[in-house]
């Protein structure tokens, strides 16, 4: 059965930087769920478009797998002889809570490798779909275009990124009223606006979220041909960029 988010539910005296530990682990699913407007529908669209551009014999890599959502997404998707999955994590707890879900999954027998590493120090090659479903948010600013421009070198011609992440807006109007919509998406989904206030400040100084154009002008700049915004619901946003 699935494990409440009540991480933040009781007051506390100082609020920690947001890591991905063992309490994080145990109610990843629900938490993830009730916070991130729109998930379902992007982990299930991402095993479409990737069963689009996966390419035989070549390897599909789940950047910031988490428990392996996208993986299995993409596992019941793909239909390329020789093709496999590459899932990192830098979180242990994660990684090996993945293991245990992996292997009660019948859904396909495409080989999936999860590896317990920094995204920064994985090499990337031979690549025909990447995704990173909210997880280059997690890298500091000045680490991200070597990041991307690596993503880029790895993939072969024609092939896909995919790039979710929580965004702002520069315009205040705007940045408000996305904001204000995710709490009330929140709220609608149970938490309490202690909860919500105390998870914003967990993660003030942990998920760095940029602009749309910004996000947009880096891929461009790491070489993409072409990129695009395929999927947004209130600040959280998913692009797709084609080398
Ligand atoms: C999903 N994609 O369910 N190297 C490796 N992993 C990292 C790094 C890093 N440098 N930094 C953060 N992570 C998933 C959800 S969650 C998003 C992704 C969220 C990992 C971190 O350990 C965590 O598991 C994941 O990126 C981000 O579709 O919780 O907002």
């Amino acid at each position: 059965m699935r494990k409440s988010d009540d991480i933040y539910a009781s007051p506390l005296n100082e609020i920690l930087d947001f890591r991905f530990d063992e309490r994080v682990v145990d109610v990843f699913p629900d938490m993830i769920q009730r916070s991130v407007p729109g998930y379902g529908t992007l982990i299930s669209t991402i095993g479409v478009l990737a069963a689009k551009y996966a390419q035989a014999n070549t390897h599909c890599y789940d950047l910031g797998c988490s428990l392996g959502a996208v993986t299995l997404s993409m596992r019941q998707r793909i239909n390329q002889p020789g093709c496999d999955i590459i899932a990192i994590d830098n979180s242990p707890a994660m990684i090996e809570r993945g293991q245990q879900l992996l292997k009660s999954d019948q859904s396909s027998t495409i080989p999936v490798k999860l590896v317990c590493a920094d995204i920064q120090d994985v090499a990337i090659e031979n690549a025909s779909v990447v995704v990173m479903n909210f997880t280059l948010q997690f890298i500091p600013l000045e680490q991200r275009l070597t990041l991307i421009k690596r993503i880029y070198e790895g993939l072969n011609h024609g092939c896909v990124l995919i790039l979710s992440e929580k965004v702002a807006f520069d315009e205040e109007a705007r940045q408000d009223f996305h904001v204000d919509s995710h709490h009330d998406f929140k709220r609608a989904n149970g938490y309490s606006d202690m909860e919500i206030s105390q998870k914003r400040s967990a993660l003030e100084n942990v998920l760095i979220p940029e602009m749309i154009a910004t996000h947009q002008q880096r891929l461009k700049d790491a070489g993409f041909a072409f990129s695009d915004v395929w999927f947004q619901c209130f600040n959280f946003v998913s692009l797709v960029a084609v080398k």
